[in-house]
């Protein structure tokens, strides 16, 4: 029998109802995306290692809405292995993590209570924990960009995962996953400047990161100073968050998809945003151009302006709001 693509529907635990593109196989749908560079989500079973078994469905139709079924959290991994190589093929013309074409794999129900989630390189997978009591996964659309991109930023400039390269790595991260959010505009996750708001992973329903104001995660750093580069990675990326944040809206009260956020700067300067869509291709272009494994959060101004420059002009108002931005920050 012929190998083609179908058209599922896929229920969520964060999503809600979305399409998932499928393949339909000797009678049996696989959660196998053959237009997505091959993206597939498999089913760990509470194993921490091997492969896992890919998803299969019937009808075509996958998960409930809820955690009692299993591919609940796979429809969330697929969709948002999906958003994530859309929002890369949209934005910038790449094809993939590594940009040629081949999708990343996706596997969920790792291990027992386990509350994270990781890409790594050499599986070229995703992977997400079912979180405490095995009831609350790490399957948000924020949390899947985010763990994707460290692939593309493994692909690029390969910033190392410690000092502040390893905070521009994670801000990375935050960033784009970000960008995946606000592009996909799901009614059931509207989009934001805070990195996993929905997995209530300190059990109390706040987010784990906050790009406005960083520290009121109790421990990133809103700006630069000489010894950020000695915090862990998810908290010296704070600058770099703060920074983009100041970038795309601007410093200030702002309210955006009914959530207020409140963006100082460390100088008590005003700074004009320039939007998200300018600002991700600033970033983007820093990453994929300028950047390399040892760029520290000088190299990041320094890199960001070039792609300013080479995308709107030196001396373009784009240009000087990434400076504004960063003299926000205390990188001057
Ligand atoms: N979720 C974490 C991160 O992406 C996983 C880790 O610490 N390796 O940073
Ligand atoms: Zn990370
Ligand atoms: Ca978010």
């Amino acid at each position: 029998e012929q190998v083609q693509t179908a058209t599922g529907t896929g229920k969520g635990v964060f999503v809600g109802t979305v399409p998932l593109t499928t393949t339909l196989s000797s009678s049996t749908y696989q959660l196998k995306d053959a237009t997505r560079g091959g993206q597939s989500t498999s089913d760990l079973k509470n194993r921490t290692n091997g492969s896992g078994t890919l998803y299969t469905d019937a009808d075509n139709v996958w998960g409930t809405g809820t955690v009692s079924s299993g591919q609940s959290a796979a429809v969330d991994a697929q969709f948002g292995a999906a958003a994530t190589w859309d929002y890369y093929k949209n934005s910038f013309g790449r094809l993939g993590i590594k940009n040629n074409g081949v999708g990343a794999a996706s596997r969920v129900h790792y291990g027992r209570n386990y509350v994270n989630a990781f890409w790594n390189d050499s599986c070229f997978c995703m992977t997400y924990g079912d979180g405490s009591g095995n009831t609350h996964p790490l399957t948000e659309l924020d949390v899947a960009g985010h763990e994707m991109t460290h692939g593309v930023t493994s692909a690029t400039a390969g910033l190392n995962y410690s000092g502040e390269s390893g905070g521009l790595n994670e801000a990375t991260s935050d960033i784009f996953g970000s960008m995946v959010e606000f592009s996909a505009n799901l009614a059931s996750d509207t989009p934001d400047y805070l990195i996993g708001e929905l997995i209530d992973i300190n059990g109390d329903g706040t987010p784990l990161r906050y790009m406005d104001k960083p520290s009121k995660d109790g421990g990133s750093a809103d700006y630069w100073s000489s010894g950020v580069g000695n915090l862990d990675v998810h908290y010296s990326s704070g600058v770099a968050n703060h920074f983009f944040y100041l970038l795309a809206e601007g410093s200030g009260a702002k309210t955006i998809n009914g959530v207020a956020y409140n963006s100082p700067t460390s100088n008590g300067s005003t700074v004009t945003g320039i939007g998200r869509t300018k600002a991700a291709a600033i970033w983007y272009r820093a990453l994929t151009v300028y950047w390399t494994s040892t760029t520290n959060y000088k190299g990041a101004r320094t890199g960001t302006l070039s792609a300013a420059a080479d995308l709107y002009g030196a001396g373009s108002a784009e240009y000087n709001a990434v400076a504004a931005a960063w003299s926000g920050v205390n990188v001057n």
